[in-house]
């Protein structure tokens, strides 16, 4: 332990689990030396006894609140994890055994723990802590996570090369009930489940995805966790740590708990039927708890499930009250849970522009119906559920479902719209082209997030939409400029039954939306020019027709005239006007927030090609073939080149024959 870090810490007020906890009288009386400020890794934790362990706890909640409330960033899952996430470094031996995160966004209180606890408040800045949790950042990451489900997938992998090598380290998932709704999860179940190889899958169950949790899934946990097991191993469990304290080795207590938990097993569960042992639910609030049960689970063998309860937002009432509103929040005060707000917009965002657009629609045409995978607040989906419940479906975090499902719904004449962001839509990617494309069903897909998205990172930016959608044949991608434009795409995706037709657009004001305006039919293919000029042309998708439109004005200071065109379609592409534009301008430039490879830009070189025209004025101005990191949005963007204060010289130096 750093002996330098012994001050009293200034923390906010939070309830902690102490005091749910009459047995654990262990809150810290004022004046007590804070312990968090000593723990400088899990060996730290292990000499602590059952008091201090407490009092960890509650320092832990109250740190993550306090940076959090500066920061932003996940705080509900972190403060639903705390207890979970100590228990786990008290009674594991990582990195040498695996935890292997799910999602990553509970992982806060394991970044303090494991070293990074002066760093937390660098959380999701640019060159800071990353939002997630990966090996690039520390060797207690075991493996890189943001998008969910794939924590027992990569956990098995662990266990197979660890018994392959003939070692004998533990493998220990922990997995949300949110992510047991995806596939992913049941493919690992099913084939750790088989395999008989020894690895431990905490299923974290806060009933809560990031909305409630949703389908057969989320009932079944339910109707366990209010079943007489549960009850009866609580009092069981009660009753054995009352007579026998934390800290006592094997004997005793170890014989009794398992015997417990072997009586508890729920027969015939679902998890027993994949092969697994099942344990629990137990109190995921109850360190002593907690700790007697793993330090027990690490003596059982084969693949096992503990199945623990958590609340999310555990120790702040307004985050426990409205888990889904502080799943992932802006900077707060502390005291009253009231978000700073994010900036004056001068129009509305994207996302709420689609979820009004869409209801109208929708009231017109009863054939459109709604599908979220698990985001229908991020989505935008939320009031359009409210107004239209039977046409609206949540199929949970279940990307590749609901594609398919939108299938489904298509072939049989109804107007499926799968709102999915960018950076999900890549876990469907087989069903876009299996399902959709060959058949060319009418789905029509709104990618939100796309482009860069800033404190989320490379996990999260939607930056490969254009180079996946454009490879897949019958699909029609657009990009709007502006939020009226987004309604007319909408109209024009959802009145043709032809062909499969995406829209993409960032997270950030629409520039324009115009309330109560008559929504127009776009003619698939058509570009728009905004502006004409004479030295260059300016071949902008979505969001960069207001950069482009930017760097205009700005050269036109200097005397250079930059036409700029708006290329709403990116397949298929105006080819008519684009060859128009070839043969009239000097110099063509491409600008989108995509990667450059197999993006817009690449579209528009080989249509030039192909119809024999010159390429050598087309310039390319994207994004680089490399992971961009997580910061805020101007950062990222000067740092990618695409900035106001880069474009221009970018532009300037094309057009003067310098880059
Ligand atoms: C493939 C994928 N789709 C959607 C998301 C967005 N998302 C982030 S967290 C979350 C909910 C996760 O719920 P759960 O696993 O129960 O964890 P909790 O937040 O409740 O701790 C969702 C849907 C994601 N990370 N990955």
């Amino acid at each position: 332990m750093s002996e330098a870090l012994t001050d009293k810490m200034s923390v906010p007020a939070v309830r902690g689990s102490q005091q749910e906890s009459a047995r654990s009288g262990a809150e810290a009386r004022p004046g007590t030396r804070a312990i968090l400020p000593l723990i400088d890794s899990p060996a730290d934790l292990k000499r602590l006894g059952q008091n201090e362990l407490e009092q960890v706890a509650s320092e832990l909640r109250q740190y993550i609140v306090e940076v959090v409330s500066k920061t932003g960033g996940h705080l509900a899952p972190s403060l639903g994890a705390v207890e979970l996430t100590i228990a786990l470094h008290y009674c594991f031996e990582a990195p040498r055994d695996k935890i292997v995160w799910d999602v990553g966004h509970q992982a806060y209180g394991h970044k303090v723990i494991t070293g990074r606890r002066d760093r937390l408040p660098t959380i999701r800045q640019y060159k800071g802590l990353s939002g997630f949790v990966s090996p690039t950042e520390s060797p207690y990451d075991a493996f890189g996570v943001a998008h969910a489900s794939t924590s027992i997938a990569a956990g098995m992998g662990m266990a197979v090369a660890r018994d392959t090598a003939g070692e004998d380290y533990h493998v220990v998932t922990v997995t949300g009930d949110g992510a047991m709704t995806g596939g992913l999860a049941y493919e690992g179940l099913n084939n750790a489940g088989h395999s008989g190889r020894d690895i431990l899958v905490i299923l974290n169950d806060n009933e809560m995805s990031i909305s409630p949790n949703v389908g057969a899934i989320s009932t079944y946990l339910t109707s366990i966790t209010s079943s007489k097991y549960y009850n009866r191993l609580k009092e069981e469990v009660r009753y054995i740590l009352k007579k026998v304290p934390l800290g006592v080795p094997a004997g005793e207590l170890a014989k009794r708990m398992e015997r417990s938990l072997k009586e508890v097993v729920v027969p015939g569960g679902l998890f027993q039927a994949l092969g697994f042992q099942y344990y629990g639910p137990i109190d995921g609030h109850n360190l002593q708890e907690l700790i007697s049960v793993l330090t027990n689970l690490k003596a059982v063998k084969g693949p096992r499930l503990l199945h623990v309860i958590t609340k999310k937002g555990k120790g702040l009432p307004y985050a426990e009250a409205n888990s889904c509103v502080y799943h992932g929040v802006t900077a707060f005060d502390p005291a009253s849970g009231t978000m700073t707000a994010s900036g004056k917009a001068t129009a509305p965002d994207y996302c709420k522009v689609f979820a009004e657009a869409l209801s109208r629609l929708a009231s017109d045409n009863e054939r459109i119906v709604a599908i979220t995978a698990a985001m229908a607040d991020g989505t935008g989906l939320v009031k359009f559920g409210e107004k239209h419940p039977t046409r609206f479906f949540d199929v949970g975090i279940a990307e590749a479902y609901g594609v398919t499902f939108a299938g489904g719904l298509a072939i049989s004449g109804m107007r499926p719209v799968a709102a999915i962001y960018s950076t999900f839509l890549q876990r469907a990617y087989d069903q876009i082209i299996h399902d959709i494309g060959v058949q060319c069903l009418p789905v029509t897909f709104c990618l939100d997030r796309a482009g860069l998205v800033g404190a989320d990172g490379p996990t999260h930016h939607g930056v490969f939409d254009l180079s996946y959608l454009r490879a897949v044949p019958n699909f029609v991608i657009a990009a709007p400029k502006d939020g009226d434009e987004l309604c007319d795409l909408l109209k024009t995706a959802v009145d043709q039954e032809v062909y499969p037709f995406a829209i993409r657009y960032p997270k950030r004001a629409s520039r324009r939306f115009t309330p109560d305006r008559a929504f127009r039919t776009l003619p698939i293919g058509t570009w728009e020019t905004l502006h004409e000029g004479r030295d260059a042309c300016l071949l902008a998708v979505g969001s960069m027709v207001e950069a482009a439109e930017n760097v205009r004005e700005e050269l036109l200071k200097e005397g250079i005239e930059v036409a700029v065109v708006n290329c709403r379609f990116v397949k298929p592409l105006d080819g008519t006007l684009l060859r128009e534009l070839a043969a009239r301008y000097p110099i063509l430039v491409t600008l989108e927030e995509n990667t450059l490879r197999g993006g817009f830009g690449d579209g528009v070189h080989e249509h030039l090609h192909e119809s024999g025209l010159e390429t050598g004025a087309l310039h390319h101005i994207g994004l680089p073939d490399r992971f961009v990191t997580h910061g805020s949005m101007p950062q990222l963007l000067d740092e990618v080149g695409l900035s106001p204060q880069a474009l221009v010289p970018r532009v300037r130096g094309i057009v003067k024959g310098r880059a």
